[in-house]
Parts: structure tokens; C-alpha cells; sequence
């Protein structure tokens, strides 16, 4: 569980954590808050909510990954993200923002316009992406998934999922260390519901603590996904118990960050799963 500290926007975010990462959708179509923060002063009043609440970092995304999405180009992804980063510069927005693309020239505009932090869902993939990101020596998050958000569930094929996307996502940091990102600046996500089942995912989360022989701060994203539903049923808009529980899980298992819709609610189950794991009323990762 440990690791050096990173910086991320001029603020050091040390080992053990957790931080929380507050989701911020300019979509018209993510799966759970798609088309509620697409004006600017809604996304950015939505972002002071967040940060007002707790979060230690924004993720700020303009293409949505849920399964089967449409993918949308550059510019289309540019225009919705870029004039809110702007207006949260202009804000004064005090947290460190990341850039959640896939795509060199919408971080590479991102990163022009105050986003500290890239994460990338495809793990860098896109050699383009690589090179922004070890040119502008910002961290980066390599996320876990195969194939692209249209065709990723057709790919949940795994004899052992937790071994292979550890073996994959040590595949993706090798790849970024190749094109020159610095590995001290590389953060590792094993894509909670990207081309995994909803056992699967509920497999790679119950056996996190085997990620952290990577040696990299782990980051999760469980909030309000259809696994969490696998035991319950509930709709989208009924998932945060899940969320939560499984915000818990993740940081009894040592998760670094947690990426969540709901900050406050996420931050308290984050902290007391924070002060079990001090306490020792946890078994320690490995
Ligand atoms: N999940 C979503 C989008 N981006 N990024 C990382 N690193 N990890 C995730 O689990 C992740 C992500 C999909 O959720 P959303 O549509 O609610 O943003």
C-alpha cells in the first residue's frame, strides 16, 4: 500500500489516502448524470458543490463510456469541456482538475486551459496521448479496459480476471514508460465494469489488494455502476448504498482514490473505512 507521494496541481496527494475524485459529466449521454451539467454555470456551480462537499480532486469528461456509447470527435469533446475548465480557472476552482479523455488533442487543450492531471480510460492507448503527457510531465491515470466502450463487453472473456487485468494494466504502464511518461507520475484503475461482467467487477474489486504489487496508487470508480446492481436490482438512481459499499470495500483494500457522483456521502464511508483500516479492524493488503 505504499507509494511515493504525486503531485497533481501543485498540491502533494501522499500515500494512504483516500482521496476523493468528484465526477463531473459534460455529456449528453452519460449513464447516470448525462445532459444535467451540460451549460457551463450548471457544470461549474455542480464542481463548487462538489469541491464545497469534499473532494480532493475533479474529473472533468466530455465523452461518455458507458457500454455502446457513440464515440464523439475531438472537437465535439473539446467544445463541451474546455469553456468549463475556463470558467473554473476563472473561478479560482481550488482543486486540482483532471482531463478524462482518450484523446491527445482534447488533453493537450485541456491541460492549456488549467486540468493538472490526465485520465485516460483506454490506458493509453493512443501513443499521441502518451507523448502529451510526458511532454507536459503531468500525472496520468491508465485505466483498464479492452477494446472501446461499443464493443468492450463483447471482450470480458478471462480465465482469471483479476490476474489478467493486473497483468494488462502492468502492460499499459510498461507502454507509458516506453513513450516517456515517468512511472513516479502514473496512477493504475482496473476498471470497475469496463469489459467485465458485473461478476467480474465485483471479482477485481474483492481482490484490489492484489494490484498493489504494481506499485502505483490504485484509483476506483464504482459509483452508481450496473455490478453494483448485480446484488440488488436497484436503478441507477437508487445505487448509492451500493456506491458506498463498495467505496468501503475499495479503501479497506487500500484504494488510493475513489472517483464518485456523490462526495459527501462517499467522503464519510471513505473516512471510516479510512479509520478501520488504522485501526487494524482490517486485513492489511498485501
Ligand atoms: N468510469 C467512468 C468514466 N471514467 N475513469 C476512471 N479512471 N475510472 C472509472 O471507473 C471511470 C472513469 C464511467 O462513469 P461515468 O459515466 O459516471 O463518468
Amino acid at each position: 500500500m505504499s507509494w511515493e507521494p504525486i503531485r497533481i496541481g501543485g498540491r502533494t496527494f501522499g500515500p494512504p489516502g483516500p482521496y476523493l475524485v468528484g465526477v463531473l459529466n459534460v455529456t449528453p449521454d452519460s449513464f447516470s448524470d448525462g445532459g444535467r451539467f451540460l451549460g457551463v454555470e450548471e457544470a461549474a456551480t455542480h464542481a463548487l458543490r462538489l469541491a464545497a462537499e469534499g473532494a480532493d480532486l475533479l474529473d472533468v469528461g466530455g465523452e461518455s463510456t458507458r457500454p455502446g456509447a457513440e464515440p464523439v470527435g475531438a472537437e465535439k469533446e473539446a467544445a463541451r469541456v474546455l469553456p468549463v475548465l475556463e470558467r473554473l480557472a476563472a473561478l479560482g476552482f481550488p482543486l486540482p482538475i483532471s482531463i478524462d479523455t482518450s484523446k491527445a488533442e482534447v488533453a493537450r487543450r485541456a491541460l492549456g486551459a488549467g486540468a493538472a492531471m490526465v485520465n485516460d480510460v483506454q490506458g493509453l492507448l493512443d501513443p499521441a496521448l502518451g507523448e502529451v503527457v510526458a511532454e507536459a510531465g503531468v500525472p496520468v491515470v491508465l485505466m483498464h479496459m479492452r477494446g472501446t466502450p461499443r464493443d468492450m463487453q463483447e471482450r470480458a472473456c478471462y480465465r482469471d480476471v483479476a490476474a489478467e487485468v493486473r497483468s494488462e494494466l502492468e502492460g499499459a504502464l510498461a507502454r507509458a514508460c516506453r513513450i516517456g511518461v515517468d512511472p513516479r507520475r502514473v496512477v493504475l484503475d482496473p476498471g470497475l465494469g469496463f469489459a467485465k461482467t458485473a461478476a467480474q467487477s465485483l471479482e477485481v474489486l474483492s481482490r484490489l489488494g492484489e494490484f498493489h504489487s504494481l506499485g502505483r496508487p490504485l484509483y476506483v470508480g464504482p459509483s452508481r455502476k450496473s455490478f453494483l446492481a448485480a446484488a440488488t436490482g436497484a436503478a441507477v438512481e437508487e445505487r448509492l448504498p451500493g456506491t458506498l459499499a463498495a467505496v468501503t470495500a475499495a479503501v479497506l483494500a487500500g484504494a488510493a482514490f475513489v472517483r464518485v457522483h456523490d462526495v459527501a456521502p462517499a467522503r464519510q464511508a471513505a473516512r471510516v473505512a479510512a479509520a478501520l483500516r488504522e485501526a487494524g479492524g482490517a486485513a492489511r493488503p498485501g
